[in-house]
């Protein structure tokens, strides 16, 4: 019986059906008011739900409470239990016809978390029991309409024997706990305010608790929680400094107050995301809470700062603001992520954080909206709902508010959300609202500006300048094109707004910055007063998510990578140097490299340059990157080509970097930004130096390695390591293996090294490693570090031999059995077989074959395989 209505149970396989955002309906009954009753045990939990619907219009149709792997124990309305003939089951739903306009509806459901690998709905993860149900787990817990514009007041009572679970929590405010015979105890939560059921929590365990205070604006007191087991409440120093700072920073940029008496946070160690939102209870994934020097590296510090940023920010842009429907998915994640990357600025360098974030829009969006999984950021429809929490609805939605606040200034802007928050408060909103407000609001037209919300692909922009010597006049050209993507092979014309500076070559300066506003397939600009032909910068700041050519000579971009004063546009002017540089020798041209060694040189003597700036444009651009740069990826002529320019740059520079590694060296640890700052410098130091084939660089990185005080640089000089050969590679994956086997998440980075290393053998290290007694499929986290990485490693992942292919497809056919969320992510790589020549994509084909073959496949890595193969 208990294994029949497990939350494991097998639906009936059936062919997915397609989900149309012209489909929208509103919801035919609401549930204003949801009381909610779990006796929680991990083998068997009984969930008691009762209901108040009402019915929403005129209409005679039943009520329909979504169900996924559950059976009604019983079922009663108004307090009536119903026979087996009054209710009935459709595609997992609860059908129930009732007469009056309102009824209390209350459902018995047995659930055995325990043996939930999925991660959906109730589960057990290190001896908790908690829950994730965005975006359709709720289902998996109790019957309900499960969809976002359905908002309740949930009253949530827990139950569980205490020694196991002396912690219930849920979301909302505390009301009353009691204990019970037998060692049970029990606990009740309210949330005042009403929610879609995505935003549902609970957790129970024996957990501990970093407890502190916010006061806010008002003077309203908050408690705040973040509990994690015992041993890790030292570790969440940084995540509470994070939320507390997140809070004030919410109140004076967007003027939005928190409104529970208390906030907390659970870190849990399986968890398919980063984190939930999940109204005054966010659950995390622990690499995003816990953080100490000895295991945590900067970009984990700044992973964790950004993340627990981001979930308190959805407290306004999601919960308060809630979607309409999925297809408006982008209205809160893509608004979240801009505030989240505008605070992390504000907590450290704007200048480098917009660096950091376009290089990953490039290294996940850019790639996605090129290939067969290309979608807008509002999309027109979907099969499995989970598969859209992707680069696109995150990172390329960021870039559109983003390019809306850049339109209309920091004062409009503000006045836009003001009204979006105001008018939409307590509701559930879409895309379209959002960009009412805005227009309203700021004071903007944004009717064209609204294509970017409706067109997938990426827009070309082409900039070439033409200068008169008679009438000292600049003449620009911009021509605009957005490449055909999946179901939309005619684009129209976009609404770019392109910052642009002209620099004097003489001076090294320029007139003034001015927003160029991109309406036309072909437009022109006229600039006039200068007697010589100027270099030309745009994009500044990577004002638009888009891809710029331009004919500017290398010695044009070694100017602006010396003068450009906008940090973005400098940065981007050596990467073009360098993808120039490289470009040419791929393809076996005899290229001349001293410019991109001088501006490197350039860029490292300057000492009015911040180190993390430094560091980050002296970086070549990776090797997916150059791959995106031709039509047809050759893996094997990319990192040649790469590791020579690199070994070249390393050798000719090599009294520099030493140099710098040694001047670096931090005396004590500090998480200050300059001294970051500093260790990013020396690991890309240390990296130059190994590179230039010096035969001590072994040894000095095995140095830094071991006489490190934190992660960052023993993570960098391992990683170092691991590219090359030496004796010193297996001495240091060793002691890093014995120090750090018992700490999951840095485990995590043992595995995850050796699958990015631009190693010759490391396809079969992978195989090896993926049979490593510390290797799991059900640790979303431990499948990450291992096949994520070696997926996103161009190099090894498409070794011509297809075994890359083989050993992702094996991954994602035994983990689509257990979870099919995380193996739908690992598809899209398979998926880039278009741009490799025909023996390796004939060879991905067969992998995506073989997947869908697979009897029983989940929908999830049906819809991405499947579109794949397209
Ligand atoms: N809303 C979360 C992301 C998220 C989505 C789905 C999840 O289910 C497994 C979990 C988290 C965010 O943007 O942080
Ligand atoms: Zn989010």
């Amino acid at each position: 019986m208990a294994d029949m209505l497990s939350t494991n149970a097998q639906a009936p396989i059936q062919a997915p059906t397609v989900i149309r955002r012209q489909d929208y309906r509103p919801p035919d009954w609401l549930v204003p008011d949801i009381a909610l009753d779990f006796d929680l045990d991990p083998a068997r939990t009984i969930v008691r739900t009762l209901l108040s619907v009402t019915r929403n219009g005129d209409h005679d149709r039943p009520l329909r409470l979504d169900g996924d792997g559950i059976v009604p124990l019983a079922v009663r309305v108004d307090g009536r239990e119903l026979t087996q003939e009054e209710w009935h089951l459709e595609a997992g739903a609860l059908i129930i016809a009732l007469p009056d306009a309102a009824h209390q509806v209350e459902t018995l459901v047995e659930l055995a978390p325990e043996g939930n690998s999925k991660l959906m709905g109730l589960y057990a993860s290190g001896g908790l029991l908690c829950t994730q149900c965005e975006a359709e787990g709720f289902r998996r817990i109790t019957f309900f309409p499960d969809r976002p514009d359905v908002l309740s007041r949930y009253s949530v009572r827990l139950e569980a024997d205490k020694a196991r679970f002396p912690v219930l929590l849920a979301n909302g405010d505390p009301i009353e706990q009691g204990d019970l015979p037998d060692g049970r105890h029990w606990a009740r939560w309210n949330d005042p305010f009403p929610k879609p059921c995505y935003l549902f929590a609970l957790v129970a365990g024996d957990l501990a608790c970093n407890t502190d205070r916010f006061v806010t604006i008002s003077g309203r007191e908050v408690a705040l929680g973040i509990w994690v087991k015992e041993s890790d409440v030292p570790r969440t120093a940084h995540a509470m400094e994070a939320l507390k700072n997140s809070m004030a920073w919410d109140e004076r940029i967007y003027g939005r107050e928190y409104d529970l008496d208390v906030f907390n946070i659970v870190a849990v160690a399986d968890f398919n995301f980063g984190a939930m939102e999940n109204k005054g209870l966010n659950i995390f994934n622990s690499r995003y809470i816990l953080a100490d020097p000895e295991t945590a590296t900067d970009i984990d510090y700044d992973g964790v700062e950004g993340v627990v940023a981001h979930e308190y920010f959805h407290n306004w842009s999601g919960n308060r603001v809630t979607c309409r429907d999925w297809f408006q998915l982008s209205l809160k994640e893509g608004f979240t992520v801009f505030r989240d990357q505008n605070f992390s600025a504000d907590m450290g360098s704007h200048a480098v954080k917009r660096i950091e974030d376009v290089r990953i829009l490039r290294a996940g969006q850019f790639q996605e909206d090129s290939g067969p999984l290309a979608h807008p950021v509002r999309p027109e429809s979907y099969m499995e709902i989970s598969n859209f929490y992707t680069s696109t609805i995150y990172n390329k939605g960021a870039e559109l508010i983003r390019m809306m606040a850049l339109m209309m200034g920091p004062e409009r802007f503000r006045a836009g959300t003001d009204l979006y928050f105001d008018r939409h408060d307590g509701e559930a909103a879409t895309c379209e609202d959002f960009v009412l407000a805005m227009e309203e609001g700021g004071a903007i037209d944004l009717t064209q500006f609204r294509r970017w919300y409706e067109q997938a692909g990426t827009p070309h922009v082409r900039a070439l300048i033409s200068h008169d010597p008679v009438s000292q006049s600049v003449e620009l050209t911009l021509e605009q094109s957005v490449p055909p993507t999946p179901g939309q092979s005619d684009k129209q014309v976009m609404a770019i707004p392109l910052r642009t500076a002209l620099f004097d070559s003489a001076t090294g300066t320029h007139g003034g910055d001015e927003l160029l506003l991109l309406t036309q397939a072909k437009q022109s600009f006229t600039f006039t007063g200068f007697p010589n032909a100027p270099v030309l910068s745009i994009n500044r700041g990577f004002s638009a998510p888009v891809i710029v050519e331009t004919n500017r000579s290398q010695a044009d971009l070694a100017f602006l990578s010396a003068h450009d004063d906008d940090p973005f546009a400098r940065y981007e002017a050596m990467q073009q140097l360098m993808v120039n540089v490289l470009v040419g020798r791929i393809a076996g041209q005899a290229v001349d490299d001293q410019a991109v060694i001088d501006a490197v040189r350039n860029t490292i003597t300057d000492t009015a340059l911040d180190p993390a700036f430094v560091a980050e444009t002296i970086r070549l651009p990776s090797e997916a990157y150059l791959g995106d740069q031709m039509r047809l990826v050759d893996p094997d002529a990319i990192h040649a080509a790469r590791d020579a320019l690199q070994q070249k740059i390393g050798a000719e520079l090599e009294p520099l970097w030493r140099d710098i590694h040694a001047k670096t060296k931090a005396n004590a640890f500090a998480l200050s930004p300059s001294a970051k700052g500093g260790r990013k410098l020396r690991n890309a130091a240390l990296h130059y130096l190994v590179a230039s084939g010096a035969t001590d660089g072994p040894a000095i990185a095995f140095a830094q390695f071991d006489a490190a005080d934190n992660m960052t640089e023993r993570q960098a000089a391992l990683g170092t390591l691991a590219n090359g050969t030496s004796a010193e590679r297996e001495a240091a994956l060793d002691i890093f293996y014995n120090r750090y086997r018992d700490d999951a998440l840095t485990l995590d980075k043992w595995f995850q090294t050796q699958a990015f290393a631009l190693h010759p053998d490391t396809v079969e290290l992978v195989a090896q490693l993926s049979e490593h007694k510390d290797f799991t499929l059900a640790n979303p986290n431990r499948v990450r570090s291992l096949y994520g990485a070696f997926a996103g490693n161009q190099w090894a992942f498409h070794h011509a031999s297809g075994k890359g292919y083989r050993l992702l497809a094996d991954c994602i056919i035994a983990l689509d059995r257990l979870n099919p969320q995380t193996a739908a992510k690992l598809v899209p790589p398979l998926g880039r077989w278009k741009r490799f020549e025909e023996g390796r994509a004939a060879l991905m084909r067969a992998e995506l074959q073989r997947i869908l073959a697979q009897p029983g496949l989940s929908k999830d890595v049906t819809e991405q395989a499947g579109k794949s193969l397209e």
